[in-house]
């Protein structure tokens, strides 16, 4: 089955924030930003603003009749500042005008005066100021301190990965329209409907009852409205509520990659003890996380990285350490992975760096250590029918690694300016939200008397086809033509308490949810089939059969019959995965459903004489489990793996000492485009997995291809390595060409 949006997507009919019609005497919106990245606010003059051509009003803290407060995990973050500024790009006020260009040049009238305050942008210095947002959190394993005394090699180092902005399509953007009695109906570009409701209601001091969140689509979210398309939602509620007119706020790009956070910047220390057959005795890594000027999810990602510290390797001994690093940055937020990919990248890291010093093959290392049956997690998991051993033998089989590494080092030996490189890159990665109450979902499902069906759940479309599966779920458990079946909008009216569609979760929790809703009507309709026929009965294609016969009824003369015998033709339901429980006083616990494995064999090509390299193929066996959808799921290997060659190797996010954003445009902020995709791109499917945690023994997908990317960077400084043995050069992404050309004629 295609993508049920394909059509609309290439016909360009797709409905986002910026084409849904404007309601009947709309103002907009617009954002004023502070100038600088952290200060006392002294004076605040929005006077000649408020009397400006065609302005309504200007909002500022003072107007908030709740609490001027939007953060999530800990409430440390205004809507507007107040007295004081924490990053460069923060709202302060915001102009409510007749037009969009009225709002602008409105803007232009606000003077702030800011006493400035010393900025801090560096994760290691705030920590080293003590600034922090939660207090560290440590995971342990074995005991690694007894491992260093014996070991028979031991290599400590340093690795540092930068942020990355998500670049979504469709910038943030909402409007709010004033309803009946103080009501508001809020359309919003949110993963997080149920966020973007309870925040309103605490900001405006009225009950969630009264905020009902619709989301159509997004073009586009990746963890970035996870959580922060937030404000950007309850600013325009706020003024509608007061003024009593819709309003709509959309971000332009530059204002987006300004004033919102990104994946966080990483700072590490690693140390690995090595047995002299390359096991991994011990493994010990601290992790700077530089979060921003709030906690937003900082905590949440940074747990995400303990989780995933080990990598796809079982480690007897593994202390890991996270700080929360508060900075004068925009708060870094939720992306694709969720601070899994940092800590891969930093035990990778800490792998090439002894395979360096040992001399050896990467991969030597790697294969001695993957993850098997039985294996302990830090966290006290055990591995269970994990296919990470399988994958990686079948990646080296199947694409020939060996064979790979010989033409390598025959062409490096041949060629003086042009140097390849190779790297295997394995990925584990944990399906559940790592906090355990986030893990259900709710469905509701109408059957209507033509027998057409409408399914509601609090999944959101941002691409990802969770729509497209959810009505997969729902044909299949009714057994009807999907041309009968309508995925509605996320509404909160009709899924209430909602998580953001996030974790790689929403097809399992969602289409958990549509499944028991539809089995719950599909019970009803077959008893009363059984009642009909004499026996029991069962629906295959739309037929009714019963011992095996056609009764001659049909889906669509069932469900007439049930209306005139007044039979329920809607269900509500619940899912919860099961089996999760997490204890964050010891660390230990089952916090994922299961886990996502696969390996990625990458190659590079660098150009020694001017720093340029291609990533010349991408070579992939995964785990998707018996895939729901083929096509989609290899969309989302293939666009997370290119995300995520993006973030290691050519998106560079360059902020100024002062904690400007310098890289605010697509100009200066650069982007993997098609002509940096890989001229070979295989994603094998491994065959006869199965997965009972998932959909239909299905397997997430969203994230985990993301961090496959992580050997690019290593594939690179494999080929730089073979043209410099310089032996000290820092582990730092991302591997951009200048940063290639500074490596390769490094001292
Ligand atoms: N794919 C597209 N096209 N657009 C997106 O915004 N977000 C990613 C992934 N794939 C995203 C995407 C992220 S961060 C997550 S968590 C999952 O989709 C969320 O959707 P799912 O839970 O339905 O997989
Ligand atoms: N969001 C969240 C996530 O709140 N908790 C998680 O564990 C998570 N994991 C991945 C992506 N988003
Ligand atoms: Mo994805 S980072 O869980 O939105």
């Amino acid at each position: 089955m295609k993508n049920i949006d394909s059509a609309l997507h290439t016909t360009g009919r797709s409905m986002y924030i910026d084409d849904l019609p404007v309601p009947e005497g709309c103002l907009h919106a617009a954002v004023f930003p502070s100038p600088i990245a952290h200060g006392k606010i002294k004076k605040l003059d929005i006077e000649s603003a408020r009397k400006a051509p065609g302005v309504i009003a200007v909002f500022t803290a003072d107007d908030i009749p709740g609490q001027n407060q939007i953060g999530g995990i800990v409430q440390d973050e205004p809507l507007l500042a107040e007295g004081e500024v924490d990053f460069n790009g923060q709202p302060i006020a915001f102009v409510v005008a007749e037009t969009r260009e009225a709002a602008y040049e409105a803007l232009r009238l606000i003077a702030v005066d800011i006493e400035p305050l010393p900025v801090v942008v560096c994760p290691r210095e705030a920590a080293k100021k003590g600034m922090f947002i939660v207090p560290p959190r440590i995971f342990n394993l074995g005991n690694v301190d007894s491992v260093w005394r014996d070991a028979p090699h031991i290599i400590e180092g340093r690795a540092d990965c930068e942020g990355q902005e998500h670049l979504y399509l469709e910038t943030q953007g909402a409007f709010a329209v004033p309803k009946e009695d103080g009501a508001i109906l809020i359309t919003s570009s949110t993963q997080g409907p149920t966020a973007v409701q309870r925040t309103t209601a605490q900001v405006l001091g009225i009950p969630m009852h009264r905020i009902e969140v619709n989301v159509q689509r997004l073009g586009g979210g990746f963890g970035g409205k996870e959580d922060q398309a937030t404000p950007w939602a309850v600013m325009p509620a706020l003024a509608s509520h007061i003024l009593k007119r819709p309003v709509k706020l959309v971000l332009n790009r530059m204002e987006d990659m300004r004033m919102t956070g990104k994946r966080h910047p990483y700072s590490a220390d690693y140390k690995i003890a090595l047995s002299s057959d390359l096991k991994i005795l011990g493994y010990e890594a601290t992790f700077y996380q530089n979060a921003g000027a709030a906690a937003d999810l900082s905590p949440a990602v940074l747990g995400r990285s303990l989780f995933h510290a080990g990598g796809s390797y079982y480690i007897p001994n593994v202390r890991a350490t996270g700080f929360c690093c508060k900075t004068h940055l925009p708060p870094n937020t939720a992306f694709r992975g969720f601070g899994g990919p940092q800590a891969m990248y930093v035990i990778e890291a800490a792998i090439c760096a002894a395979a360096e010093r040992l001399k050896v093959d990467a991969a030597e290392i790697q294969r001695r250590n993957l993850l098997k049956e039985g294996d302990e997690f830090p966290y006290g998991m055990r591995v269970k029918n994990s296919e990470a051993v399988r994958c990686f033998s079948l990646c080296e089989e199947r694409f020939g690694y060996k064979d790979a590494r010989a033409r390598v080092k025959a062409f490096n030996d041949q060629n003086a300016q042009f140097k390849k490189g190779l790297a295997l890159m394995p990925v584990c990665f944990g399906i559940s939200f790592t906090n355990t109450p986030y893990n259900q979902a709710s469905a509701l499902a109408h059957v209507y008397s033509d027998g057409s069906v409408a399914v509601s759940t609090g999944a959101v479309e941002m691409g990802q086809g969770v729509n497209t599966k959810i009505l997969q779920v729902a044909a299949h458990v009714l057994s009807i033509n999907p041309d009968r079946i309508k995925v509605e909008s996320t509404n909160t009216t009709r899924a209430a308490n909602t998580s953001a569609t996030a974790a790689s979760s929403g097809a399992d929790l969602n289409g958990g949810a549509a499944a028991l809703a539809c089995r719950s009507i599909l019970s009803r309709l077959l008893e009363l089939a059984a009642e009909l026929s004499g026996g029991p009965a069962e629906i295959k294609d739309e037929e009714i059969y019963s011992a095996g016969k056609k009764t001659g009824l049909t889906w669509k003369s069932l469900v007439h019959e049930a209306l005139q015998r007044r039979i329920s033709l809607s269900a509500q339901a619940q899912y919860a995965t099961p089996g999760l429980s997490y204890d964050k006083s010891r660390e230990k616990g089952t916090p994922f459903a299961y886990h996502v494995v696969g390996t990625a064999m990458i190659e590079a090509t660098v150009d020694c004489l001017r720093g340029r390299y291609e990533i010349d193929s991408v070579q992939v066996v995964h785990d998707f489990g018996q895939s729901m959808n083929k096509i989609v799921d290899l969309g989302q290997a293939e666009g997370g793996i290119a995300q995520g060659i993006g973030w290691m190797t050519m998106e560079e996010l360059m902020f100024d000492p002062n904690g400007k954003l310098l890289s605010n445009a697509l100009s200066t902020y650069k982007v993997p485009d098609i002509y940096s995709t890989p001229k070979t791109f295989e994603v094998e499917f491994l065959s006869d997995s199965l997965n009972p945690a998932g959909i239909f023994n299905s397997k997430a997908v969203g994230e985990p291809p993301f961090m496959y990317g992580i050997g690019a960077y290593f594939a690179l400084r494999d080929a730089i390595r073979a043209f410099t043995s310089t032996e000290k050069l820092p582990i730092h992404s991302p591997m951009t060409p200048e940063r290639t050309l500074m490596a390769l004629y490094a001292k």
